[in-house]
């Protein structure tokens, strides 16, 4: 029998991908935090057709983790480096570690940090809900990349039973799916909005900025996107998610850290390095910032 797919991250895509595993005959693992206890649980998956499909899902703690075909990273960006550190040494040098969270900068320094490990990023775009601890709704079907930030690599088997395409330049899907972040999610948690409204006409100014601002830091690093079409993709994504709350929103609504740091404070970043200025996304990474620390207290 195949190995296991290992997932850390049991939040609502973590165990998406677990039921979907499941399903595919694939064995999923679920690798909880240091000190966690070994234990077989029931999951639950309501399907986009309604139909339940329930399977068990074994959790494991870090120090268990065994061979496994792929590791699938579904943690938010801040929680990636921590949670991976006590899994690398568990590692083949062959496997490979795909990180899916929203947002860039975990992807560079893990690559650079670890050369002997296979770094893969992917990008999914399905919706899904955790309506209780061992229970997710599948709520939209999305599209699922996945692709080896350094050469060579096949897709693993596991991936494809549940419809990841290979995508060999994952640089450049990463990049649209961070333009996609860095239009709606601050705007979105600032104006405590949900994603279609960012299509008033209001909002056409603020999101032209920062299109521009993001096409310019992209192509300081040899990324060449176009201005009017992230726009338009902006603004595609927020029509097609019109009555989603983003991520971030949710998280401030929540009371919890957002993973603002990963998306519009990437592009600050890679700004400065490159000698450029982005201040539209300088100002939603300050004002998120602000409203963070007051929603965390
Ligand atoms: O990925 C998203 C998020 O909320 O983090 C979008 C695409 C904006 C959908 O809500």
């Amino acid at each position: 029998m195949a190995e296991p797919i290992a997932l850390l991250g049991g939040g609502a895509i973590g165990q998406l991908l677990a039921a979907l595993l499941a399903r595919q005959g694939v064995e999923p693992v679920i690798i909880g935090r240091p000190g966690t206890s070994r234990e077989v649980r029931e999951h639950q998956l309501t399907r986009l057709d309604g139909k339940r499909f329930r399977h068990r899902l074994c959790h494991l703690p870090p120090e268990s983790m065994a061979a496994c075909q792929a590791l699938l990273v579904t943690t938010k960006a801040y929680q990636a480096e921590q949670a991976l550190t006590p899994l690398l040494p568990r590692l083949c040098p062959q496997t490979p570690i795909v990180l899916l969270h929203n947002g860039m900068g975990p992807q560079q320094r893990l690559a650079q940090r670890h050369p002997d490990k296979q770094w893969w990023a992917g990008t999914l775009t399905d919706g899904a809900l955790r309506e209780a601890p061992c229970s997710v709704r599948h709520t939209g079907l999305g599209q699922r990349f996945a692709g080896p930030l350094g050469e060579g690599g096949t897709l693993p088997q596991g991936l494809a039973a549940i419809g990841f395409e290979m995508d060999r330049n994952i640089h450049l899907r990463l990049w649209q799916k961070l333009a996609v972040n860095a239009l709606i999610n601050p705007l979105t948690a600032l104006h405590r909005c949900r994603n279609g409204e960012l299509t008033r006409p209001e909002f056409l100014e603020p999101l032209t900025r920062l299109s521009q601002e993001l096409v310019q830091v992209a192509a300081s690093q040899g990324v060449v996107l176009d201005a009017a079409q992230v726009l338009a993709l902006g603004l595609t994504v927020a029509e097609a998610t019109a009555a989603n709350r983003s991520s971030m929103l949710s998280d401030i609504e929540a009371q919890r850290k957002t993973e603002i740091e990963a998306i519009s404070g990437y592009v600050v970043t890679v700004a400065r390095s490159a000698g450029l200025e982005a201040p539209a996304h300088h100002d939603n990474l300050q004002q998120v910032l602000a409203l963070e620390a007051q929603s965390l207290g």
